[in-house]
């Protein structure tokens, strides 16, 4: 499963103007940066990922071009991880990129029909919750079903048997998992253009001109890849995130905002986890590409954000502060020390503290999206 033009479509759900408009995602409006992604309306004039927001804008000039907010999108992954876990198996799902995930629907689905039943659910599910399209792919193994998700976007669902594998066997081998360019050109060399021809392919010769990676490359074109969803295995140690500036600050009050929404962040992530920690670090990088990191300890382990801002507060005095000549470009935070989130649910009649119902927030945020609600603080 993998969302169409993702950073793009969550942009353009947010942002009513931007529908049915093309859209690019990464750099800034006045022509400077790289485009991240684009909306299928963007695509349509030749806009693509990697070229320059300039270039963009020579093949369409009214391209909407808007910034990259990395924590927007992770957090709707996050949403996403955690409603898959109603459909599957917690064991079941990996998630592969920034916005492609693999599941294993053999332990809830004996055969296609069931299969494609889940998987309806799943995307309708979706639309539901985050208002976004996905593409699916399924199919009797990863590879067929990652390359099946790409082959009706946007909002594509496609389903390859073991008897409609001629609509694989017919894309060109680059199509396949692990082929770049290179390994590409080579192919064309044993006269192999297409997965099919792959799949027909004499596996001598593919060993010997690709070593152990010939028989993979073989198996997969045939579909017969046996992998499994990979599991991450042990529990995380730490949680860190970074964020670059797609306008690099240095104002106080400016720096002070990046800081502070990190915080929130990596709090939302421990409470989605259901953990605390107890140690902090924190990363300013600048625009000549220098660094300077401190860390710090909490007195006790939280995922409370005002807890974690005023110790960045501190934490941000120690480290070189950005000037006008010397804008600060990413900030980076990490978390370590974890540990489970004991007081979660009971409120202690005789603690002091006063708890903000984050758990309760966070599940705002999550139908609602990030800015509706934030706990006040003072600076
Ligand atoms: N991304 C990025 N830099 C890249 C490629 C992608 O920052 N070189 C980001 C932006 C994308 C997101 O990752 O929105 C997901 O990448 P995909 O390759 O899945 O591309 P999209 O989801 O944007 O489009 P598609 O509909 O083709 O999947
Ligand atoms: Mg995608
Ligand atoms: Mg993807």
């Amino acid at each position: 499963m993998d969302f169409d033009a993702f950073y793009a479509q969550v942009e353009q759900r947010d942002n009513p103007n931007y529908r049915g408009k093309p859209v690019s995602v990464g750099g800034a409006d006045n022509g400077r940066g790289i485009v991240m992604t684009a909306s299928y309306e963007a695509r349509a004039k030749g806009v693509e990922t990697g070229m320059s927001v300039y270039e963009a804008k020579k093949l369409c000039p009214e391209l909407i071009s808007v910034p990259c907010y990395g924590p927007k999108y992770e957090a709707i992954v996050l949403n996403l991880m955690k409603m898959l876990k109603e459909h599957v198996p917690d064991e079941s799902i990996e998630q592969y990129s920034v916005d492609e995930c693999f599941a294993d629907l053999s332990p809830v689905a004996k055969d296609y029909d069931t299969a494609i039943q889940v998987a309806t659910d799943i995307k309708n599910h979706i639309r539901e919750l985050e208002n976004l399209t996905v593409s699916i792919g399924l199919s009797y193994n990863k590879s067929y079903a990652k390359l099946a998700s790409k082959l009706e976007k946007p909002n594509g669902f496609t389903v390859i048997t073991q008897e409609n594998k001629e609509k694989i066997y017919k894309l060109p081998v680059n199509k396949l998992w692990g082929i770049g360019r290179r390994i590409q050109r080579r192919m064309w060399g044993l006269n192999i253009n297409s997965i099919g021809d792959l799949a027909n392919a004499n596996p001598g010769a593919l060993k010997k001109e690709f070593g152990i990676n010939g028989t993979v490359f073989y198996k997969m074109a045939r579909g017969e890849d046996t992998s499994e969803i990979c599991r991450r295995e042990k529990p995380e140690k730490s949680l860190s995130h970074n964020h670059t500036l797609t306008v690099p600050v240095y104002k106080e009050f400016e720096v002070l905002e990046e800081v502070r929404r990190m915080g929130e962040y990596i709090c939302r992530k421990l409470r989605a986890r259901q953990i605390t920690s107890k140690m902090v670090s924190l990363t300013i990088r600048f625009e000549d590409l220098s660094y300077d990191s401190v860390k710090g300890e909490i007195v006790k382990h939280t995922n409370d954000d005002r807890v974690i801002y005023n110790l960045l507060k501190q934490l941000l005095t120690k480290l070189e502060q950005p000037s006008v000549h010397r804008k600060a470009r990413m900030f980076g935070l990490s978390v370590w020390e974890l540990r489970p989130d004991i007081h979660r649910e009971n409120l202690s009649l005789f603690d002091e503290d006063l708890k903000n119902p984050f758990y309760a927030l966070d599940k705002l945020k999550e139908k609602y999206g990030d800015s509706i609600v934030r706990i006040g603080v003072t600076n």
